[in-house]
């Protein structure tokens, strides 16, 4: 036989540069519909337009996905793994094209069939492989990456169903599946030749050599297979190209044979069925722990196949496991991947021979974990039971990983509760183990994601193993892609922008600064603000068409998008909607700031408050709507189906940006940032990433009031009750009032009982609390927004400083200080 003739891959050196020209690109589209839609283009409906585009753009992707993938094997670099049960990704197309530079090329190209590019580019499903911010911030990192250079992968779960689709019906939350994958996804590539075997349950063997350590062997009683499927991430200017590699499920055997011929038709399905069913859906519980045991085989599933598939890149291109550490960084998203630290111990010591106390300094070195929220309703725990029947090696290492814990902690004088609170165990609630404690020792860096979230970190939840472990805790504050959030989003603003201060903040979003003094030039507020007025009527248009609701965009669009959750507060919104609702209507003769409140957020199917909060918001909504007294004063309006294309169109509409939170319990919020990069002011806590916002953007740009922090748990503490404070504040009182009497749903005057008892009671999230600051702040707003060129000054000065809050500035912080890895860091 001859030996194989070297075939050089066409794009895997430097790319051929393609045509980007409209008439090459036009030829092209309609070479892809004949002859790989195979549609005469006479005959092309919208979805074939969608999916030609798509091809064309994909070629040019693939060449430079394979120069990227090429140029990092070479390099030698060290490697960024990122692992996320979620990446809330939204639409490819438009960032795609944006990044490769190629929106204007391809716009002619259609135009030439009589074909609107904004047109097709609605057509594409959302991937809504996530939940809300954590998501959405893994979405926007991938993309950082690949801009800023660094060579990342990101490692997820290809959930067949995606985020439940939201609808209303009389007023409440409907979830419907979601089916992104039906028309097939033109973006991914099934990786055959990338399929690992995860087993679960079975027994651990143990072999005992005299003078020798204990050799155990993991055997598994149920094994499935993981597929690869590989989604090229585009940087800015298609420089770099980054891989999202998702995994399915599959199971080892499609279908039992015997089962099947001896009649037993269902039987011979159901192990196919069970291993299927681990990728099948998305968990849809925002902060809050999904205890079901199909939730920890999706979080071993991605950690086992991850880590197989990095061990295997590694030891393609070095002898050994030893320099894993120099060569690989794993980031863990939260921890919902932590059992990836049991099982790359499990790995290193049972597979690869590693003695314990090496196997344990790699691992360390290796991990970095990032926790999102202190919620304790959120924090992972696992009954222990449930974790030694399916996963009872890495149920013995974590208990060897506890014990060293806790002889360091007793070696340093720990005292018994200290020890309590850093074991690995929680022997208090029924055994379990504490997901939080695993990621935290196995890493070699943990952080927070704001500078007051990383504080109460250290004070809070890991106060002891932050005692344990001075220098472990360091603060890493999100940020947002400004691709996606600003020159996709707001191509108005981005077009204003890049006339008035040059195209420089393109690519250095931190340049936007240069636009702060055209804060004081009335020629530009003016054009400034005839862009947020063009994107408001964008918006009412979307409203109107889905909602038959006709808004006036010269009103102040008053927004609040999120998860609906009782610390986000969306219930403080809708009171205060309810107070001026009220006094609209007995001061019709006062001079009152035409304001839509505008919501949109989707609740956990189980989360009973949550949805009583969007049914409410719907009634008032009715209610205030249909009243001809408030005119156009007020309007309230729920938008269902909140997702990512819809904060496209939302984030650039805003006036005000409600960012509410009960102080202390919003890790860090993103919606925040997006709004004010797109030129919103902020009414917010001093919680989360506002409080930086606060340094950046400066006291008079930016509306903060209520409670902090220490203040909030300070009340807690003293078991605050809302009643006195109902009492002794009208406008609460009246608000409050009409909820509990009916007014809103006469037609069951009884539904928001419990709401309006929770208020009574213990006002827990400090509604009553921080109700009348809020109400003057949105008063003072309403001042403001009279006063327009004062308004536009300061919505000009929240975009001009908001660049630090991209994602590549938070890309590079974990990159020089985590991963020593990126640019800068070649090892
Ligand atoms: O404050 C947000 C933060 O901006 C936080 O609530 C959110 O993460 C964002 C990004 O850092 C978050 N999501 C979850 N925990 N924190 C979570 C928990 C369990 C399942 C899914 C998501």
């Amino acid at each position: 036989m001859s030996a194989t003739p070297k075939i050089e891959p066409m794009g895997a050196k430097v790319p051929e540069p393609r045509q980007n020209d409209p008439d090459t690109l036009a030829r092209q589209i309609v070479e892809k519909m004949t002859y790989s839609i195979c549609k005469h283009p006479e005959q092309a409906r919208k979805y074939d337009w969608l999916r030609a585009v798509t091809l064309v753009v994909r070629d040019r992707i693939i060449d430079r996905w394979f120069a990227s993938t090429d140029r990092i094997r070479q390099s030698k670099d060290k490697r960024v793994y990122y692992l996320s049960m979620e990446f809330l990704i939204g639409r490819l197309l438009r960032d795609a094209i944006n990044n490769l530079q190629l929106t204007g090329a391809i716009r002619e190209a259609l135009k030439r069939y009589n074909v609107e590019l904004d047109m097709v580019e609605l057509l594409e499903p959302d991937a809504a492989l996530g939940n809300g911010g954590l998501g959405r911030l893994a979405a926007c990192f991938m993309e950082s990456m690949a801009s800023t250079g660094v060579p990342g992968v990101g490692y997820g779960i290809r959930y067949v169903h995606g985020f439940f689709r939201q609808e209303i019906a009389e007023g409440a939350q409907v979830e419907l599946p979601e089916t992104w994958l039906v028309h097939g996804n033109p973006w991914e590539f099934e990786r055959r030749d990338s399929t690992y075997e995860i087993g679960f349950g079975g027994k651990v063997l143990t072999q005992q050599e005299p003078g020798k350590p204990p050799r155990h062997v993991w055997r598994p009683a149920e094994r499935v297979l993981a597929v690869a499927y590989d989604t090229p991430i585009v940087g800015w200017r298609g420089e770099q190209v980054n891989t999202l590699r998702l995994w399915s499920a599959q199971a080892v055997d499609p279908i039992l044979l015997d089962a099947f011929n001896s009649g037993d038709h269902i039987g011979a399905l159901v192990e196919s069925n069970k291993a299927e069913a681990i990728t099948r859906v998305l968990y849809p519980a925002d902060s809050h722990q999904a205890g079901q045991e199909l939730r920890l085989r999706q979080e071993y599933f991605f950690s086992a196949a991850s880590l197989q598939d990095i061990i295997r890149r590694h030891l393609g291109e070095n002898d050994s496991l030893d320099n894993l550490a120099d060569k690989v960084a794993i980031q863990l998203n939260d921890t919902h991947p932590a059992v990836s630290v049991a099982e790359l111990m499990r790995l290193l010591v049972d597979v690869h021979g590693y003695e314990w106390g090496k196997a344990w300094e790699i691992t360390r070195a290796t991990f970095g974990y990032t926790n999102h929220t202190l919620l304790p309703e959120a924090l992972e725990h696992w009954p222990i039971n449930l974790f030694e029947r399916l996963l009872p090696r890495q149920m013995q290492i974590i208990y060897q990983i506890n014990a060293d814990v806790i002889r360091e902690a007793s070696q340093k004088g720990f005292d018994g509760s200290q020890i309590s609170a850093i074991s690995l165990i929680d022997e208090g609630h029924g055994r379990r183990v504490r997901m939080g404690q695993l990621a935290f020792v196995g890493s070699h860096a943990v952080n927070g994601v704001s500078a007051l979230h990383t504080e109460l970190m250290k004070e809070t939840v890991f106060r002891n193993l932050h005692d344990l472990y001075r220098d472990r805790i360091q603060n890493k504050t999100n940020g947002v892609t400004p691709r996606r959030w600003l020159m996709e989003s707001n191509p108005g603003l981005t077009g204003l922008l890049t006339e008035a201060i040059g195209p420089g903040f393109l690519d250095d979003v931190e340049k936007l600064r240069d636009a702060d003094p055209l804060a004081g030039d009335a020629g530009f507020r003016d054009r400034f603000a005839a862009v947020k007025r063009a994107n408001k009527a964008r918006l009412a248009d979307v409203i109107s068409d889905r909602l038959a609701i006709t808004l006036d965009p010269d009103a102040i669009f008053d927004i609040q998008v999120k998860r609906i959750h009782e610390y986000k507060r969306q219930f403080l919104n809708i009171i205060e909607a309810i107070a001026l609702y009220n006094q609209i209507r007995a001061h019709p003769e006062k001079d009152w700031t035409p304001r839509v409140k505008i919501f949109a957020g989707k609740a956990a199917p189980s989360y009973v408050q949550a949805k009583e909060i969007i049914h409410l918001a719907n009634d008032v909504a009715r209610v205030i709507n249909s009243d001809p007294s408030v005119r156009d004063l007020l309007k309230v309006v729920f938008i269902p189906n909140y997702n990512v294309s819809l904060a496209e169109i939302i984030m650039p509409a805003a006036d005000l940006s409600e960012q509410i939170s009960t102080a202390g319990l919003e890790a860090s919020g993103t919606g925040n940032m997006k709004f004010a990069l797109n030129g919103a002011l902020t009414i917010g806590t001093l919680d989360g990433a506002n409080v930086e916002m606060l340094e950046h953007v400066g006291e008079d740009n930016i509306f903060i009031f209520g409670l902090k922090a220490d203040e909030v748990a300070q009340r807690r503490r003293e078991t605050h009750s809302g009643r006195s404070i109902i009492e002794r504040t009208p406008l609460l009182r009246e608000a409050v009032n009409a909820i509990s009497t009916g007014v809103f749903c006469p037609e069951s005057p009884a539904r928001y009982h419990t709401l309006v008892s929770s208020l009574y009671n213990n006002d827990w999230w400090m509604i009553c609390a921080d109700f009348e600051a809020y109400w003057e702040t949105q008063r003072h707003l309403d001042e403001l927004f009279l006063r327009q060129d004062e308004w536009q000054a300061k919505a000009i000065r929240n975009t001009a400083r908001m660049g630090w809050f991209s994602s590549d500035r938070s890309i590079r912080e974990y990159a020089t200080d985590i991963w020593h890895a990126g640019p800068g860091k070649r090892a």
